[in-house]
C-alpha cells in the first residue's frame, strides 16, 4: 500500500487529491501539509512551511512515505507581483522536496503548468517538445522546475513524474492568484448574481480542464509504467480550449439570463496573450494512457449544478 505525503494540501488541487488518494489508498496512508490547517480535517494532517527542509524530511521520515506530491506554489499572477518571493518559495519549495525524494527514495510527483510557454512558442497545438521562453516569473519558475525534475531523474535515479495543467476549474477550493482563475469565478457569479465582468479580453483562447480530470490525470501517470514513459515530466495535458465568450454560450445554454461584460485586466491579460491557445498531448494519451472525460458544456452542467446546491 502506498503512503503518500503531500505539500501544499489546502490549495486548489491539494485539497481535492487529498481526497481522491484517502479514497484510493486508505485515509490513513495519506498526509497532508500545509501552512495552514484545513477547515474539515479527514485524515493525518501536519503544519508544514516548505521553505523549512528539516520539518519536510522529518515528516517523511516519521511518515514511512513512499511518495511525495509537492503542490505548494504561488500561481501566476501572484507571482508577477512578488517575483522574488514567488523565485524563493517555487524553487526553494521544489528544491527542499526533491531533496527528501531524493534522501528518502520515493516518488515523486510535481505539476508544471501552460504558463511553462512563452510568445516566441508555437500557440497552436503546442508541441510537447518545444522552444520555452516564458516571460513571467511563475513561467520561469516552471520551466527551472521541469528541467530540475529532469536532472534528479537522470543524476540521481529519483522517480519524478509531472504534467503541464491547463487552467484548472472546480467547485471545492477557489484558485487564488491565477490567470485562469476568471473561469473558475464566472460559474460562481453565474450562479450568485446571473452575471460576471471577465478580466480577460473576448478572443483570448487557453487550454482548461475539469478537476476530476486533472486528479485522475495524476494518479494514471503515478501509477505507469515506468518503462513506457519517454518523458518523466512536464507532460502536456488539456481538455478543452476556450475563449471567455464559449465559456459565457455554455453558461447560458442553463442559465439562458445571465450575462457578461468586460473590463480587461491589462497585467492578467499580458500574462494570457504570452500562452498557448491550445496543447498537443499526444505523448501524453501515448506513453501513459491521458484521456479527458470533461468537455465545456458537461462541465458547465456539472459545475452548475453542484455550486446551486452549494450556495443557494
Ligand atoms: C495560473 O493561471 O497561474 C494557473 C496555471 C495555468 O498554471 N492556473
Amino acid at each position: 500500500m502506498k503512503k503518500i505525503m503531500i505539500t501544499g494540501a489546502c490549495g486548489q488541487i491539494g485539497s481535492e487529491l487529498v481526497e481522491k488518494l484517502r479514497k484510493e489508498y486508505g485515509r490513513d496512508n495519506v498526509l497532508a501539509t500545509d501552512i495552514r490547517k484545513p477547515a474539515h480535517s479527514t485524515g493525518p494532517f501536519e503544519i508544514l512551511d516548505v521553505m523549512d527542509a528539516e520539518k519536510m524530511l522529518q515528516l517523511a521520515t516519521d511518515f514511512q512515505a513512499d511518495t511525495l506530491m509537492h503542490m505548494a506554489a504561488l500561481l501566476s499572477a501572484t507571482a508577477e507581483n512578488n517575483p522574488v518571493f514567488a523565485w524563493n518559495l517555487n524553487m526553494g519549495g521544489l528544491m527542499n522536496a526533491l531533496e527528501v525524494a531524493r534522501k528518502l527514495d520515493l516518488q515523486f510527483f510535481t505539476p508544471s503548468s501552460i504558463g511553462a510557454f512563452g510568445p516566441t512558442t508555437q500557440k497552436e497545438n503546442t508541441p510537447q517538445d518545444t522552444l520555452q521562453r516564458p516571460t513571467t516569473m511563475y513561467g520561469v519558475n516552471k520551466v527551472a522546475g521541469e528541467l530540475l525534475c529532469d536532472y534528479y531523474y537522470t543524476k540521481f535515479g529519483v522517480d519524478t513524474r509531472g504534467v503541464r495543467f491547463p487552467g484548472l476549474i472546480s467547485n471545492v477550493t477557489p484558485p487564488g492568484g491565477g490567470t485562469t482563475d476568471y473561469a473558475v469565478d464566472i460559474y460562481y457569479k453565474a450562479v450568485t448574481e446571473g452575471k460576471y465582468t471577465s478580466y480577460i479580453a473576448e478572443g483570448t483562447y487557453m487550454d482548461m480542464m475539469y478537476m476530476p480530470d486533472a486528479l485522475d490525470a495524476i494518479v494514471q501517470l503515478m501509477e505507469a509504467d515506468a518503462d513506457k514513459l519517454v518523458h518523466r515530466n512536464a507532460f502536456n495535458i488539456t481538455a478543452m480550449s476556450f475563449e471567455p465568450s464559449e465559456i459565457e454560450a455554455s453558461i447560458k445554454k442553463y442559465i439562458p439570463l445571465f450575462e457578461m461584460d468586460y473590463d480587461v485586466d491589462p497585467a492578467r491579460q499580458a500574462i494570457a496573450d504570452s500562452w498557448p491557445d491550445s496543447l498537443d498531448c499526444s505523448a501524453a494519451k501515448e506513453e501513459w494512457g491521458f484521456q479527458a472525460k470533461y468537455d465545456l458544456d458537461r462541465m458547465t452542467q456539472d459545475m452548475l449544478e453542484k455550486l446551486t446546491k452549494k450556495l443557494k
